[in-house]
C-alpha cells in the first residue's frame, strides 16, 4: 500500500508555508506542477516548477476560472495505476500520474467575513480546487491529498518514515479530511447564498461550520469541544472582540449568547436594558433610565444567582455601570461597545472578560437552530416570533392598566428566553421572580415567588415584589391551579398564549381572583 511520491500538483491561495514545503518535496526528488500564482511564488524562491498550462496545453483563461479543469489534470488524479485500460488511456492521451495534490481553496469564507459585495463573493467560489480535491481523495488508493497547511509537516514526516512513499492509512486520513473541507466549503457557499436571498426552508439548507476555536473542554472537563462559526455575520459571541480575560469556555459561550440574544430584544432607542444569565437562564432583566440603574435592578432580582453570572447590555458600557458590575464577581460582560473609562475600570479586574460586538443582532432575524438527538439532529427556524400590543386579547372582566400592560409585554419578552416551563414576574420593567425549566408550570410559579420572597428578605422589604406583579407564562395554563398560585403570590396581571382545553376554567379563576389576563396567541417553548 506504499505509493512512491514522484509528481505533485500544488495549487494554493494561501501561500503560507508553501516555499518550505515545496523545497522539501523537491529535495526528495518530487517533480512540481503548479498553477499561475503558486508557480510564480515557487520560481521566485528559486525552485524548478512546471506550469499546469503546459501540461494541459491550454492557458489559464477567463480570469482564472478555468485553470486545472482538464483531462490531463483530472486523468492524472483519477487513473487507477494498476488498471490496464486506465494505463492505456494515459498513454494514448499523454496523461502523467499525479501522486500528490496540495490545494487550499479560494478564501470564500474570509471574503464573506470581511463583508465583500455579492459579485466578489461569487468570484471567490473555487471550482477547480474542490474538483481536484474530490478526485484525488476518491483515488486515495494511489493519491495523497493535502488541503490544510498544517498537514504539510505530517506529509513530510510520512515520507521520511517510508522512504519517500506514503502509506494507505495516511492517504485515507488525508482523503477523509479533504471531503470534510469540500463539504464545509460548499456549505459555507450555500449558507451565504441562503442569507443573501433570504432562503430559510430547512430542506434547502446545508449545515456545516468553520472551526473558529478549539475549546479547552466542553460542558464538562471530560468532554472535548470546539466552537464553529456558521458564516453569518450576526453580531454576538462569534463575532465579538474580546478585550481582556482568559479564553471563553464552552459554557461561557453558551451563556453569553443567551444573555446577548435576550438583551437584543430591547431596542436601545427605547432605553437601556441589562440581562444577567446563569446556566443559560436569566436571573435578572431590567430596563431603566440609565444603564447603571438597569444593571442594579436586574441584579436585585436574584443577587445570589447573579454571582459569577454573565451580563449583556443593549448599549455602550459606561464607567458608572462598569463600577457597579465590578462590585461582585462576574464571568463575562458583552455589549455593543465600551467607552474608555469603562474599559479602564475593567482593566483592574483581570479575570473579567469584556466582549464588544459593534452592534446588536436583529431579534426579528430568521436563521436556523439545531438540537442533537440520538441518530440525528433537529433543525428549525429560530424563534423570532414577536407580538405587539395590538395582538393582545383581553380575556378577563378587568382590563390591564397601562403600567400593567408595559410590564406584561416586558415579562413576555423575557419569558421567551427562559427554559420551559417559564414563569416571569415583573414590576416596573424589571423581573422580580423567575421560575425556569420545571416539569410542571405550577412549580415554576412557586419557584419564582420563593425567589422573590428570598430577595425581599435580603433587601429588607416589607413584602416580596411579586405583590402587584405582572406575570408571563411561555405557554398556556392547562389548569386553573397555576393562576391560583400566581394570585396567591400577589400577582395582578397575566400574559399567556391561551389555547388550553380548559381556557374557560382558567379565565373564570382569573375573574374570580380579580386578575387581568391577556392572550397572545403565540407560544414560546424553549426546551
Ligand atoms: O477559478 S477556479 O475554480 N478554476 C480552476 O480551474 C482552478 N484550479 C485551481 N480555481 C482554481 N484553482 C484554485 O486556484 C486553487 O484551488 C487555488 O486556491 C488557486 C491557486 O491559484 P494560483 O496558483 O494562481 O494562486
Amino acid at each position: 500500500d506504499r505509493i512512491l511520491l514522484r509528481r505533485a500538483l500544488i495549487s494554493v491561495s494561501d501561500k503560507e508555508g508553501l516555499v518550505d514545503f515545496a523545497r522539501a518535496l523537491a529535495a526528495r526528488g518530487v517533480e512540481l506542477l503548479s498553477t499561475g500564482g503558486t508557480a510564480k511564488t515557487l520560481r521566485e524562491a528559486g525552485l524548478e516548477v512546471r506550469d499546469v498550462a503546459e501540461v494541459t496545453g491550454f492557458p489559464e483563461m477567463m480570469d482564472g476560472r478555468v485553470k486545472t479543469l482538464h483531462p490531463a489534470v483530472h486523468g492524472g488524479l483519477l487513473a487507477l495505476r494498476d488498471n490496464p485500460e486506465h494505463r492505456a488511456a494515459m498513454e494514448t492521451h499523454g496523461i502523467g500520474a499525479i501522486d500528490l495534490l496540495a490545494v487550499n481553496l479560494y478564501p470564500f469564507e474570509a471574503t464573506v467575513a470581511k463583508g465583500a459585495a455579492y459579485d466578489d463573493c461569487i468570484e471567490n467560489i473555487d471550482i477547480g480546487g474542490p474538483a481536484m480535491i474530490r478526485a484525488a481523495a476518491k483515488n486515495h488508493a494511489y493519491v495523497t491529498t493535502i488541503v490544510d497547511v498544517q498537514d504539510y509537516a505530517a506529509l513530510l514526516a510520512e515520507l521520511d518514515a517510508n522512504d519517500g512513499a506514503t502509506t494507505l492509512p495516511f492517504r485515507q486520513r488525508m482523503a477523509q479530511a479533504a471531503y470534510a473541507r469540500t463539504a464545509a466549503y460548499d456549505a459555507a457557499v450555500s449558507s451565504w447564498m441562503a442569507g443573501a436571498i433570504g432562503e430559510t426552508t430547512p430542506r434547502r439548507r446545508a449545515f456545516a461550520g468553520t472551526l473558529a476555536q478549539p475549546l479547552r473542554y466542553g460542558e464538562n472537563p471530560h468532554q472535548s469541544a470546539a466552537f464553529y462559526t456558521d458564516g453569518s455575520d450576526r453580531a454576538g459571541v462569534a463575532t465579538a472582540r474580546q478585550w481582556q480575560g482568559k479564553e471563553l469556555s464552552y459554557n461561557n459561550i453558551n451563556d453569553t449568547d443567551a444573555a446577548f440574544e435576550l438583551v437584543a430584544e430591547f431596542d436601545p432607542a427605547e432605553g437601556p436594558a441589562v440581562t444577567i444569565i446563569k446556566h443559560a437562564n436569566p436571573c435578572g432583566v431590567a430596563r431603566a433610565d440609565t444603564l447603571e440603574s438597569a444593571y442594579r435592578r436586574a441584579f436585585d432580582c436574584d443577587r445570589t444567582s447573579a454571582f459569577g453570572g454573565i451580563i449583556a447590555l443593549n448599549r455602550t458600557l459606561d464607567e458608572a455601570t462598569a463600577r457597579a458590575i465590578t462590585e461582585i464577581f462576574t464571568e463575562v460582560v458583552i455589549a455593543p461597545d465600551a467607552d474608555d473609562a469603562a474599559r479602564a475600570v475593567f482593566a483592574a479586574k483581570k479575570n473579567l472578560r469584556l466582549l464588544t460586538t459593534g452592534g446588536l443582532p436583529d431579534a426579528r432575524a430568521g436563521g436556523l437552530t439545531f438540537r442533537q438527538v440520538a441518530g440525528g439532529f433537529l433543525v428549525q427556524d429560530r424563534d423570532n416570533g414577536h407580538v405587539t400590543r395590538a395582538d393582545l386579547r383581553v380575556v378577563t372582566q378587568r382590563q390591564p392598566t397601562e403600567a400593567e400592560l408595559a410590564d406584561l409585554m416586558f415579562a413576555w419578552t423575557v419569558a421567551k428566553h427562559v427554559k420551559s416551563n417559564a414563569i416571569v414576574y415583573a414590576r416596573d420593567l424589571a423581573t422580580v421572580g423567575i421560575g425556569a425549566g420545571q416539569m410542571s408550570r405550577v412549580d415554576s410559579t412557586r419557584i419564582g415567588r420563593r425567589k422573590s420572597e428570598d430577595m425581599a428578605e435580603a433587601l429588607g422589604l416589607s413584602a416580596p415584589l411579586t405583590e402587584g406583579a405582572a406575570v408571563a407564562s411561555d405557554a398556556f395554563f392547562p389548569f386553573a391551579d397555576g393562576i391560583e398560585a400566581l394570585a396567591a403570590a400577589g400577582a395582578r396581571a397575566v400574559i399567556q398564549p391561551g389555547g388550553s382545553m380548559r381556557d374557560d376554567e382558567v379565565i373564570a379563576a382569573a375573574d374570580r381572583l380579580g386578575l387581568a389576563m391577556v392572550f397572545t396567541g403565540q407560544r414560546h417553548f424553549r426546551h
